[in-house]
């Protein structure tokens, strides 16, 4: 089966995904490919719900790697280029030092050859052309290194309800896919994430820092207005088991009440095939503003940096071809 680019097309023109979505049949299909790699029943469950545990896909040497390579970077022993490190809320400038401890959460790591690997890894671009398609960007990077919160008790480990496509300025969201991997056993313990299922079908909320009284980490936007009797699942999870999820669907992750670090690594991929939009006079525009304040700061330019120069830049191609993003 070969994909085409998805451009904005009249309502009367059909997408390609429309027409492979009349092909088989009955049910339109809005959120998956058809490609052969998801069976019927791991499709329907995405279209319905958003979301796709798969058991066991990242295998247990490379999450080694993985670990080791953050445990060097939190000791500075290596210093990747454009890599943004994140501290919790509750820890002083003065209290830094050098350790994993102090490190709640590293990105942008597209340079970092040894943590880049995991956007590359087969086992995961398999799944991720389910909702792509064959040209593949990584967009965003993410080593999570939740911090216990049982010491101070003030619940700063919590990331609050949100929907990733609000930190996002590209479209359309259907082309757009996270892939979440646990690299140890994740259960409510130790902040699972937790989903809305269903909630991918929804619209963008607008996201603004909740008023947290221990305080909330930087960017960790929430939304103030979702339906509280929606259902919510708990994603109990092992080492390697991975979640791919739609960037409209509400999802956050608990409390740590263990004395441990809870890690996870993630990226969000998109089609290259998707367009950047103008943020401006819609709910992402406070989200852009702090962004491009923050890539202005860490590049020493005053004003001078748009959204869309930003993501451009630290997004990679990892297969197929870079049409448009
Ligand atoms: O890993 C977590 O605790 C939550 C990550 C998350 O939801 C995000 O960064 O968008």
């Amino acid at each position: 089966m070969s994909f085409h680019r998805l451009h904005v097309t009249p309502a009367a023109v059909q997408t390609p995904r429309d027409v492979q979505s009349q092909a088989h049949g009955a049910q339109a299909r809005r959120y998956t490919l058809d490609n052969n790699v998801l069976t019927l029943e791991q499709r329907k469950f995405y279209e319905e719900n958003g979301f796709l545990v798969i058991k066991n896909l990242v295998p247990d040497a490379d999450i080694q790697r993985f670990r080791n390579e953050f445990e060097k970077i939190c000791r500075k022993e290596v210093k990747p280029l454009g890599l943004v490190v994140m501290r919790d809320v509750t820890i002083s400038k003065s209290e830094y030092a050098p350790s994993e401890k102090m490190t709640t959460k590293v990105q942008d790591f597209q340079e970092d050859k040894e943590l880049f690997r995991y956007c590359t890894l087969p086992e995961i671009l398999k799944y991720v052309e389910c909702f792509t398609g064959p040209n593949i960007m990584a967009m965003h990077t993410m080593l999570i290194n939740k911090p216990p919160d049982s010491g101070n008790c003030k619940k700063t480990s919590r990331h609050p309800l949100h929907q990733d496509l609000h930190y996002f300025p590209f479209r359309p969201s259907n082309l757009i896919v996270c892939a979440w991997t646990a690299m140890e056993h994740i259960d409510r313990n130790n902040g699972c994430l937790v989903v809305l299922p269903g909630t991918h079908k929804g619209s963008l909320k607008p996201h603004d820092y909740p008023k947290w009284e221990g305080g909330v980490n930087k960017m960790f936007h929430g939304i103030q207005d979702y339906e509280e009797n929606n259902a919510r699942v708990h994603l109990v999870m092992e080492k390697g088991d991975t979640v791919f999820f739609h960037p409209l669907l509400i999802h956050g992750s608990g409390q740590n009440k263990t004395q441990g670090f809870r890690k996870a690594i993630s990226c969000h991929f998109a089609s290259a095939d998707c367009h950047y939009i103008d943020v401006k006079g819609t709910s992402q525009e406070n989200i852009e503003k702090e962004v491009v304040g923050i890539a202005n700061k860490f590049y020493g330019a005053e004003n001078s940096t748009d959204l869309k120069d930003i993501w451009m830049i630290r997004a990679r191609l990892v297969k197929g071809e870079r049409t448009n993003l």
